[in-house]
Parts: C-alpha cells; sequence; structure tokens
C-alpha cells in the first residue's frame, strides 16, 4: 500500500458554492491584485476573462493561511496560467509589472472613476473615455446628455462614493421600517447584500421586504415610495421589474407572480448625526450639509419566493453566480431569486428557507458570514 510522505496540501472545492469564504482572509495581497485584472477585463467588456480573475482570487481568499511560495498553489482549482503568473511575480519580486502598469493606465483610472458615477455603465463609461473625458465632472463640462440616474449620480458623487457604514445600515433600516410599517402591518424587513455577510461598510444598503400572508406584498412598494417621499427623505429613485438574473439563464421563476417581484434602485436623504447614540467628534466642524446621500436598493419578494430572495441578494456577487453555474451544470437545475427550476423533473422545487435550497442543490449549507467569494 501507498504511504504518503507530505501530509495532504490543503483540500479546495471547485466552486465558490463548495467552500467557506470568510470576510477577513490571508492572501489580501494577492486577491487585491487579481481583482484589478479582473475590474479592468471588465472595463474592456471581457467577461470570461474577468471571471477567470474573481474565480482565481476567490480560491485564495477560502485558504486557511498565507500563501509564501508556489507550492502552496498545488491542488487548487480555478487558477488559470495568467493568475498563476501574476502571483508568482508578486511571491518573487513583491508586485507585479502587469497589475502596477492597469493601475497606473488612464484607461483604468478614467473608467474607474467614470463607471463610480451612479447609473453609469461600462458602455457608457467606454465611449465617454474614447471621447476624451476622464473624470465625472467633465461629463458636466462637456454638456453630455444624462438621464436621471446619472445627473443624481454626478450631482451627489462625492458622497455616493463615500463607503457607507453599518451605524448608517442601521439607522437607514430604522427609516425604510418606518416607512413600511406606516402602509402596511405585519411585513418584514431584512438587510441584505454584503451587511447580511458581516461587512462593517458597504457601496449600498441592500433591503429584502415580504409578508407572511401571501399578496399583502402587492403595491407595496409604491406606497413606501410615496411615504418616504412626502417625508422628504428621498433624493432619486426608480423601481424596475426584478429579473436581472433572470434575462440569461432562462425558466428559474414560476410563471405566476411576475408583477409582484420589484425593485427599488434608490438615493436616500440621510440625516447627520442620526446614525445611532455613538458620539462623533468632528461633525460640528463639518463644513458640509448636514446630511448625506445614501444608495439604497429595496426589493419586495412574496413569501412563498422569499427563501430564493434572501439567497439571492445576499451574494456575493460571485458566489451567486457560481450558486448558479452549480445548478445548471452539475445539477441541471435553474435557479433564481425566484426559484429553483429541476429540468430533470421538469417542475419547481419548492423551499422555505436558505438551507432547503442548498439541500436542493446537493450542497453543504454555507452561512451568509462564509459566503464572502
Ligand atoms: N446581486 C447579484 N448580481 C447582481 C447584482 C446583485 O447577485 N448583478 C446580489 C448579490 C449581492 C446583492 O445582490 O450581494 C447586493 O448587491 P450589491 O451590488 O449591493 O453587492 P454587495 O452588497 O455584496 O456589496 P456592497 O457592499 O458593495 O454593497
Ligand atoms: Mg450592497
Amino acid at each position: 500500500s501507498l504511504t504518503l510522505i507530505n501530509p495532504p496540501a490543503t483540500t479546495v472545492k471547485s466552486y465558490a458554492c463548495q467552500r467557506r469564504t470568510p470576510l477577513k482572509h490571508h492572501n489580501t495581497f494577492l486577491t487585491d491584485a487579481l481583482e484589478i485584472l479582473a475590474e479592468n477585463a471588465e472595463f474592456n467588456e471581457n467577461e470570461g476573462r474577468s471571471v477567470a480573475f474573481r474565480r482565481s482570487a476567490s480560491v485564495l481568499k477560502a485558504l486557511p493561511h498565507v500563501v509564501r511560495g508556489m507550492d502552496d498553489l498545488k491542488n487548487l482549482p480555478c487558477l488559470g496560467e495568467h493568475s498563476v503568473r501574476v502571483i508568482k511575480e508578486i511571491l518573487e519580486d513583491g508586485t507585479s509589472s502587469e497589475v502596477e502598469s492597469t493601475r497606473q493606465s488612464e484607461q483604468y483610472q478614467a473608467m474607474k472613476a467614470l463607471t463610480g458615477v451612479f447609473g453609469v455603465g461600462v458602455k457608457s463609461a467606454d465611449r465617454w473615455f474614447r471621447e476624451g473625458l476622464r473624470r465625472p465632472l467633465d461629463l458636466i463640462h462637456t454638456g453630455q446628455k444624462l438621464n436621471l440616474a446619472q445627473q443624481a449620480g454626478v450631482q451627489y458623487y462625492n458622497d455616493l462614493n463615500r463607503p457607507v457604514t453599518k451605524r448608517e445600515a442601521v439607522a437607514i433600516s430604522h427609516i425604510v421600517e418606518k416607512a413600511v410599517n406606516a402602509v402596511l402591518s405585519g411585513a418584514i424587513i431584512t438587510l441584505m447584500g454584503g451587511f447580511r455577510r458581516g461587512k462593517e461598510v458597504g457601496h449600498d444598503v441592500d433591503f429584502l421586504i415580504t409578508h407572511l400572508e401571501e399578496g399583502a406584498e402587492e403595491g407595496l412598494m409604491p406606497k413606501v415610495l410615496n411615504w418616504l417621499e412626502e417625508q422628504g427623505l428621498l433624493l432619486y429613485q426608480k423601481t424596475t421589474r426584478n429579473s436581472y438574473l433572470e434575462s440569461k439563464d432562462g425558466p428559474a421563476r414560476p410563471p405566476h407572480n411576475l408583477d409582484r417581484f420589484e425593485r427599488c434602485f434608490s438615493i436616500f436623504k440621510l440625516e447627520k448625526g442620526k446614525e445611532g447614540s455613538g458620539t462623533s467628534l468632528n461633525t460640528s466642524y463639518d463644513s458640509g450639509p448636514s446630511w448625506r446621500a445614501v444608495r439604497v436598493d429595496l426589493v419586495v419578494s412574496p413569501f412563498s419566493q422569499f427563501a430564493f430572495a434572501t439567497l439571492g441578494w445576499t451574494g456575493s456577487k460571485l458566489f451567486e453566480r457560481e450558486l448558479r453555474r452549480w445548478a445548471g451544470q452539475e445539477k441541471g437545475m435553474s435557479l433564481s431569486s425566484h426559484a429553483l427550476y429541476d429540468s430533470k423533473q421538469q417542475r419547481y422545487l419548492r423551499a422555505n428557507s436558505e438551507e432547503e435550497i442548498f439541500a436542493h442543490l446537493g450542497l453543504e449549507y454555507i452561512p451568509p458570514s462564509e459566503r464572502n467569494a
């Protein structure tokens, strides 16, 4: 029989939804670099390349130790040739020339600044970059035609690029609770996204709203927005049918309930000094206004879809992507934030909790704080 000379190296499963990824990990010096390349690939609309870099970074986030040499990468999944080359360079020289030149490049910096405007996607940013624009204010100076979202994005650019703290998220959640309770009693409001995964800061605050009584949530969104508007708490809002996960992936939602599931992208006006009981040392010297703008996403879900919506809005984005890829490629199923469809059985699988969805998918349950892939 064989004898193992070395203890087995750390084994890492290949899909991010099969493994635990804590918020704080040991390899930020590598993952930050890989994520710059992923971001740059997105700016160049090269999705395949971007996902490859994000998957590589994510594997390193799941390791229980610092990567010190190339030996530590043995047997790890998802590490493509390009990622390995970048990692090797950083391990040997301390930096990667490709990452550093990307970071310094005019295109990367301009695309980062322009896509950092709320409402501006890669396509518009790229067109403006090719027309010679570099900074958000250039959009104003050159008189570009902006839609309402982009106008708000430029107007509140500084505030919206300042991280939202957990304390501010809690203050916003009190406001949202008040608004929802004013128009419907018994609704359940849950903080989603990065904050549910344990992050201390975020780029926005995400909420999922539901009601135990199926159907009671219908028509809720416009009422909540009216209430907020009347109180002068909204700087911008746009509601849409929530269908982002379905656009490519086929049938993963029950055909009924279509019109009930709504999403609102908004910007809240949050009074300063109202974010909890702690004392702040410097606000009295702040020369700015007495409030700040905060991006808030609201999603309303019928209770029958609540578990799917919860799983779908908790993230991380890569974790969600990997869940859907696992469902499709390994299980012949189609997962969305509304439902799970089993193609073999040709039926939707019900679930009342995230645990049940993981079980349907044949996955070990991963709690939100370990979904930071
Ligand atoms: N989401 C997704 N795919 C998208 C948009 C959103 O899977 N294209 C899901 C997963 C996200 C959640 O919605 O975690 C919220 O989206 P955010 O962009 O707000 O992401 P986070 O909350 O994770 O990050 P941040 O802290 O930057 O807000
Ligand atoms: Mg968020």
